[in-house]
C-alpha cells in the first residue's frame, strides 16, 4: 500500500470528502484526545467530518450510523463501544454501498467484508506488558501476592482483551492471584467507588497490586486508597494503561509505579485510510500503532513530550 499526498484526493474546487464519525463517548482523557485527533486532522485534510458522541450507548451508535447513510456521506468510521451487536446495522450500511473503517475497538461480525479496515491498538499485548511489569516488580514480594483488577466497560474489546492478556502471562506464576475484579467502566468516578469498595473488608484481602484498565480509573483509585490510610505506589503497586499525561504526573509523584502506553492519537492514519478508500487503493484488513511502556524511572524526562 503506497501513501498518497492527501492533495490528490482532496480536490480545492468541488466536494470535500464527508465522513460519519460515531465515537463512543467521551469517557476519559484517551477519548477527548482521540476526538480532537480525529477532528484536527479531518480540517487539515479538508475532511467534512459529521462528529455524533453516542455517551458509551450502542443504541445511540446506530442512530448516529442511520443518520449518516441518510446523509449518504462518503465512509462512515465508527469507534465501538462494546464487541457484539454489529452484524446487522452493518448490513445496512453495505448495502447503502458504503465503506465503513472501525476505529480503536474491534467487532466480532460473521462476515469480515462489513468493514474495511481496523485501525486500532493491540489490547492483548497491553494486557501481557502490565503483566510482565508485575511479575519483575512482585519478584522478590513474599506470595501470595493479591491483585485488584478495575476493569472497563463489559463487553469492550480493551477490557476483554487487556483481562485476558493480564491473566494469560500471570497464569504460569502461582504466587500471584487476581483476588478481585470489578467493572468501573473506564471513568475516575467509577474508579474511584469500586477501589473503596476493594478496600471494605478486612486488611488480610486488601490488594498489594492494582491492575486499571486505564488511567482514568487509576486516578480515581488514588483517593480511595489514600482515604483508607495507604499509600498509593508504595502500599499498592500500580499499574495502568493509557499513557496520559495525567497519570504521568502521578507517575513522578509517585503514586502510579507503571503505565502502558496506548496511542490515542489515530486521525492522521484515519486520514491516511479514509484518502485510500476514496481513491479506491486497498488496505490491509488490521493496523496497530506502535506503543510503549513507562515506569516511575522514565516519568520525569517524558512528561513534557507528552502529547495527550
Ligand atoms: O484505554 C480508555 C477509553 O478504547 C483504547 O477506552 C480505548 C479505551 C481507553 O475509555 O481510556
Amino acid at each position: 500500500v503506497h501513501p498518497v499526498p492527501l492533495q490528490s484526493v482532496v480536490p480545492d474546487a468541488g466536494d470535500p470528502i464527508v465522513v460519519g464519525f460515531s465515537q463512543l463517548g467521551s469517557e476519559s482523557k484517551w477519548r477527548e484526545a482521540n476526538t480532537a485527533s480525529i477532528v484536527e486532522a479531518a480540517k487539515e485534510a479538508g475532511i467534512q467530518l459529521h462528529l455524533q458522541n453516542a455517551e458509551q450507548s450502542q443504541k445511540r451508535q446506530f442512530a448516529a450510523i442511520r443518520s449518516f447513510v441518510a446523509q449518504q456521506v462518503d465512509v462512515i468510521v465508527i469507534a465501538p463501544v462494546i464487541q457484539t451487536g454489529w452484524d446487522a446495522i452493518l448490513q445496512e450500511v453495505k448495502q447503502a454501498g458504503i465503506p465503513v473503517i472501525m476505529l480503536d475497538r474491534a467487532v466480532e461480525v460473521t462476515d469480515s467484508s462489513l468493514y474495511v479496515t481496523l485501525i486500532g491498538p493491540d489490547f492483548y499485548e497491553e494486557g501481557v506488558k502490565a503483566a510482565k511489569y508485575v511479575i519483575d516488580k512482585m519478584r522478590n514480594h513474599e506470595g501470595p501476592v493479591r491483585i485488584a483488577e478495575l476493569a472497563g466497560t463489559v463487553g469492550s474489546t480493551p477490557s476483554i482483551d487487556r483481562g485476558r492478556g493480564f491473566r494469560d502471562t500471570i497464569a504460569s506464576q502461582t504466587d500471584l492471584v487476581i483476588a478481585q475484579s470489578m467493572p468501573a467502566d473506564f471513568t475516575t468516578t467509577q474508579g474511584e467507588v469500586v477501589m473503596s469498595q476493594f478496600l471494605s473488608g478486612p486488611k488480610e484481602q486488601w490488594p498489594d497490586v492494582l491492575f486499571a484498565h486505564n488511567d482514568d480509573m487509576a486516578i480515581g483509585a488514588l483517593k480511595a486508597i489514600e482515604q483508607a490510610g495507604l499509600k498509593p505506589g508504595e502500599d499498592i503497586i500500580i499499574v495502568s494503561v493509557d499513557g496520559t499525561r495525567k497519570a504521568f504526573e502521578q507517575m513522578v509523584a509517585g503514586k502510579i509505579n507503571a503505565v502502558v502506553e496506548c496511542n490515542p492519537l489515530l486521525g492522521p492514519q484515519l486520514v491516511q485510510a479514509v484518502s485510500e478508500i476514496m481513491a479506491g487503493r486497498m488496505l490491509p484488513k488490521r493496523m496497530v500503532p506502535p506503543e510503549d511502556i513507562f515506569t516511575q524511572e522514565m516519568a520525569a524526562s517524558e512528561l513534557e513530550s507528552r502529547k495527550y
